[in-house]
Order: structure tokens, then C-alpha cells, then sequence
């Protein structure tokens, strides 16, 4: 991608904040339709080494000349470029690479929320034209958690024995991971946790559930990840499987920005005032709030 259509590209993207829900995404008419990339959730608790893992991922896919759009939600940690390795750092920067585009996220005053802004920023960089999009995020939040479910697969990365690691999967992560990504296999007790991770798995019947274990600062057990990856992509699209993933998605989504819609046009069309004299009427809370939605109601009829 040339310099120019980077520049229009990171305009687009922030514009963003300032869309209202039920506006459509400005996005040009000489770019590619939407839906021909593929959408990588990356979600874990803090440090587990997420970012260091998609650089090398990311690198790896620069290799085979695939282009990879990131971005990043409230990002703690840096995307170094893919500079891990010291060696490395002379023979690839990532940073000057015109295949790849990194986009931090941290507005959370977005109207249609962080999630929605997030998912809207895939769709941009799917259209101009990257072939894959890394969404990364800590995995502490329902936002956090609905922006990764909101991709074609969801990786969950987590770190050996950390208390954060069983925190994260009394935290739903369990529920919306395709797979699991021990990083740190270097570290002491590794095996173990992977062990007692298949377990969990089994006992709660997420058996299906595929655990592969990385030391992404070593970059090792990445290429194995890759395959994976793409194998999954393969398949579901094969079968199905990814088609029908996306129109649930799809209908989430709308009724999402239906709901901020409405929201939206509901402070609009009642104004504060209006609430303070139903208050005084000291009816109670639910009565009051029935009364004031009628009212939206019959304003909008
Ligand atoms: N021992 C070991 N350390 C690693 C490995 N991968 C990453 N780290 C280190 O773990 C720390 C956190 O890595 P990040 O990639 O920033 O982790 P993260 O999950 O993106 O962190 P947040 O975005 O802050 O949640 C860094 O100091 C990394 O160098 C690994 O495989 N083994
Ligand atoms: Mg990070």
C-alpha cells in the first residue's frame, strides 16, 4: 500500500470516534468489499505475552507475503515491530513494512462503544485490502471479551502459572476460545499447567478445544500456530462453519447499533427537564421510566 492510501487509510480509522452508530462507514468506493480478510481475536489477561506473540506471528506471515492489519485495544504494551530478536531487528522492521498496519484503540467515549469502533476498524482494514486482522485485547471485560468474539476465531493466550490464567477462565474466556495459546513454555511448571489446562477442558467438555504451547520471545512453536491457523481457516471456510459464524455476528451487530440507535434518539427527543418533572411526580422509578419510553414513543409516531 503507498504512502498516500496509508494516510487516507489512518484518517478513515479516526474518524471512527466521531460516527454515530446509524451512520455508514465512509468507506471509499475504490477499495475491496468487506469480508475477504480473515479476523484473529487475541484475548488473555495482562502480560501474557500477547503482543510479543502476534509480532512473531505477524512476522511469519510477512514471510509467506501475506499483509496483516493490527490493532490493538487500550494497548499496555508496544508493538516493538517485530524487533523481539535483536538479530533481526537490522534484517526486518516491520514498522517500515507498507504490509502492515498497526492501529491502537483506546476511545472509549466512542459512540457505539469501544467494541463497536473496534469491529468497524477490522472492516476498514479488511476493505483496503489486508489479508488478515489481529485484534488484540485483554480479556478483563465484557467489551474486551464481545470485540474478540466478534472475529472469525478467538485465541486465548495465557500464561503458566499465573493466578490471572484460572481468573481468565472463571471469566468466560473458556467459553468463546477456538484455541488456547500457553506462551512462556519456557517458564518453570509449563507442562504442568498444560496438563491441568487439558484437564479443565475435558472435565467442562471443551475437549475440542486445541492447546498449543509457544515462547513467542524465542519465537518458537510459531510457525506450528500458523498452521493451525490457517488449517482453521481453510476448514471453515470449506464447510461453512466460518459463513454461518459471521452472519450471527452479523445480526449482533445490528441489533447493537440498533440499540445505541435508539439510545441515541431517546436523550435527544427527552430532554432532562422532561425526566426532573416525571421525578416530582414521586411515581415510582419503573412506573416513571414506562411512561417517559410511551412518550419517546408517541413523539417518534
Ligand atoms: N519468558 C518468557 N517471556 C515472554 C514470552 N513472551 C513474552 N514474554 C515477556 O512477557 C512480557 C509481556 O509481554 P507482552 O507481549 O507485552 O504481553 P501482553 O499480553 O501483550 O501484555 P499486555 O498487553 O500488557 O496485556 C514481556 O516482558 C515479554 O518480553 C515467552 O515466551 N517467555
Ligand atoms: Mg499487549
Amino acid at each position: 500500500m503507498n504512502p498516500q492510501k496509508r494516510l487516507e487509510l489512518s484518517r478513515l480509522l479516526s474518524k471512527l470516534d466521531r460516527l454515530n452508530p446509524d451512520e455508514t462507514l465512509p468507506i471509499p468506493d475504490d477499495t475491496r468489499a468487506v469480508g475477504e480478510a480473515f479476523r484473529i481475536g487475541i484475548t488473555g489477561p495482562l502480560g501474557a505475552g500477547k503482543s510479543t506473540l502476534i509480532n512473531e506471528i505477524t512476522r511469519q506471515y510477512r514471510e509467506k507475503d501475506i499483509s496483516v492489519g493490527i490493532i490493538a485495544v487500550d494497548p499496555s504494551s508496544p508493538f516493538t515491530g517485530g524487533a523481539v530478536l535483536g538479530d533481526r531487528v537490522r534484517m526486518y522492521d516491520l514498522t517500515l513494512d507498507e504490509g502492515i498496519f498497526i492501529r491502537s484503540l483506546a476511545t472509549r467515549g466512542a459512540s457505539g462503544g469501544l467494541a463497536a469502533s473496534a469491529i468497524d476498524a477490522a472492516d476498514i482494514l479488511d476493505a483496503y485490502s489486508f489479508d488478515r486482522i489481529i485484534i488484540e485485547t485483554v480479556g478483563v471485560g465484557q467489551s474486551e471479551v464481545d470485540i474478540v468474539g466478534a472475529c472469525d476465531l478467538t485465541v486465548v493466550v495465557l500464561e503458566p502459572g499465573s493466578g490471572d490464567s484460572i481468573q481468565a477462565m472463571k471469566a468466560g474466556l473458556m467459553e468463546i476460545a477456538d484455541l488456547f495459546v500457553v506462551n512462556k513454555k519456557d517458564m518453570k511448571g509449563a507442562d504442568r499447567f498444560i496438563m491441568d489446562l487439558q484437564s479443565i477442558l475435558e472435565i467442562r467438555n471443551h475437549n475440542r478445544t486445541h492447546v498449543l504451547a509457544t515462547s513467542a520471545n524465542k519465537s518458537e512453536g510459531i510457525s506450528e500456530l500458523l498452521d493451525w491457523l490457517e488449517n482453521y481457516f481453510r476448514q471453515a471456510l470449506a464447510n461453512g462453519s466460518l459463513l454461518q459464524r459471521r452472519n450471527e455476528q452479523r445480526i449482533d451487530r445490528i441489533k447493537r447499533a440498533a440499540e445505541t440507535g435508539v439510545k441515541r434518539q431517546l436523550w435527544e427527543k427527552i430532554k432532562q427537564d422532561d425526566i426532573i418533572e416525571f421525578a416530582e411526580k414521586g411515581l415510582p422509578v419503573r412506573e416513571t421510566a414506562r411512561l417517559l419510553i410511551n412518550g419517546f414513543i408517541a413523539k417518534k409516531g
